[in-house]
């Protein structure tokens, strides 16, 4: 077995992973990150779009902005919408502004920077395994090419999503999984359709929720809640434009203009969080350690902010003396941070989405909202929560 060294090994080439890759560029500390995927699917994958303030700081001080500063659109707010109501969520309220940028971009700006500065990437890995990450002289091993090697590290970031290794590497009575499965999905469409609004819109509709996104004024991005278990195979474009027209209010259906999909997936809507989000000389950030409904525009926020701070305790590390001290706290930190996060994703889901036939829950999603379009307060309160808390 080919056997190497480096100070930190990266598991995911997603955008914690290649953030943290960045990052540690810049800073000169040695790493390497290990992928599953061919970069050409990496580069391809249709996820986010929202970007909150601390997430464009980061990519500002990753040197990756140049292109989202240039292409970005500014989001001043956004939309709910029910019944025949609307009602825009001013971020003036809290002096804040997002972007809307897509993750695929993202993801493209950090692959083409690693590239220009030389970082090294092991795409198309096979059988990733974390080894004594408990010990201050942690490993990691993976396949490539039918050929097995090993990296001896000082720390491994288990940057590898949902489905990855490092998390399911820790031993159960280690870590805390807390779970919740909402019972339906997103199905989702990318079409070169110019979008029937620029703001993004938030809409609880009686058969079901439904959002129009964008990615540029020629570009949208649309979703609507479809029941847990229903499969893409049964939806194409034209079925998909037929059920989203029927859902949109009246003053934007007409605005809808349908065409081919250049993308069409379906997301679980779920939330998990596990705890800590560190084991030893091992540090989960992103997907790994946590997964929100798409509905609050976290997941690849929260992935970008444990990322900086997971950075923030490596640079400290390498500075000199060693000080673990911003790596001792980065689960604690990054936790508190979380679960906002996640009680944020959960609360707009609860607003927005059709949960059972039970009348009642609807008159409370509609007083709810009734109840916010009467409140600046309320609004206040949605307005800091979407744009990001530190
Ligand atoms: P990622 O999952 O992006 O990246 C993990 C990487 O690790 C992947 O490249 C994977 O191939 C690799 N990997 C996995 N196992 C490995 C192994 N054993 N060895 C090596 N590599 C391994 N968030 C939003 O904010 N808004 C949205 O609208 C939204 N839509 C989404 C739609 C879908 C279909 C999905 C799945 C997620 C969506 N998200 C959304 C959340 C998403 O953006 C994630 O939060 C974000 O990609 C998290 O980034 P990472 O933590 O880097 O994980
Ligand atoms: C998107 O633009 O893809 C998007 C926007 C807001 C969300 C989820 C997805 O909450």
């Amino acid at each position: 077995m080919e056997t190497s060294h480096t100070q930190v090994v990266i598991i995911g080439a997603g955008p914690a992973g290649l953030l943290l890759g960045q990052l540690l560029l810049k800073q000169g500390i040695d790493h390497v990150i290990v992928e599953l995927r061919s970069a050409d699917y990496v580069r391809s994958r249709v996820r986010a779009g929202v970007l909150e303030e601390p997430t464009v700081r980061a990519l500002e001080e990753a040197g990756v902005s140049e292109r989202m500063e240039r292409e970005s659109l500014p989001m001043s707010g956004f939309d709910l919408m029910w019944e025949d109501r609307a009602l825009h969520i001013d971020f003036a309220l809290v002096n804040k502004i997002t972007r809307v940028y897509g993750q695929t971009k993202i993801t493209r700006d950090l692959m083409d920077a690693r590239n220009t500065r030389g970082g090294i990437t092991h795409y198309e890995v096979s059988d990733t395994q974390v080894h004594d990450f408990d010990t201050a002289r942690p490993w990691v091993t993976y396949e490539k090419d039918g050929k097995r090697y090993r990296i001896d590290c000082d720390f491994i970031a288990g940057c590898d999503g949902h489905h990855g290794v490092s998390r399911k590497s820790v031993p159960r009575e280690q870590v805390q999984t807390y779970k919740y499965a909402f019972p339906f999905g997103w199905l989702a469409i990318l079409a070169d359709v110019p979008p029937i609004s620029e703001q993004v819109a938030w809409i609880n509709h009686i058969d079901g929720f439904l959002m129009c996104s964008l990615r540029s004024k020629t570009r949208s991005r649309y979703y609507f809640q479809v029941p847990e278990g229903e499969e893409l195979k049964h939806w194409d474009a034209d079925r998909f434009w037929a059920e989203y027209r029927r859902r949109l209010p009246e003053s934007l259906a007409h605005k809808l203009v349908a065409g081919p999909a250049l993308e069409m997936s379906i997301t679980p809507l779920r939330s998990s969080v596990s705890a800590p989000m560190r084991f030893g000389r091992m540090f989960l950030a992103g997907d790994a350690a946590h997964i929100v409904p798409p509905t609050g525009a976290k997941g690849l926020n929260m992935a970008v902010a444990d990322a900086r701070r997971l950075y923030l305790g490596l640079r400290q590390y390498y500075a000199g003396g060693h000080d673990l001290g911003l790596l001792d706290s980065y689960s604690d930190d990054s936790l508190a941070r979380v679960w906002k996060a996640v009680r944020f994703s959960w609360w707009m889901t609860n607003l927005t989405h059709r949960f059972s036939d039970n009348p009642f829950n609807r008159q409370m999603q509609l007083a709810e909202l009734e109840y916010i379009s009467q409140s600046v307060a309320a609004q206040t309160t949605i307005a800091e929560n979407f744009c990001g808390l530190n």
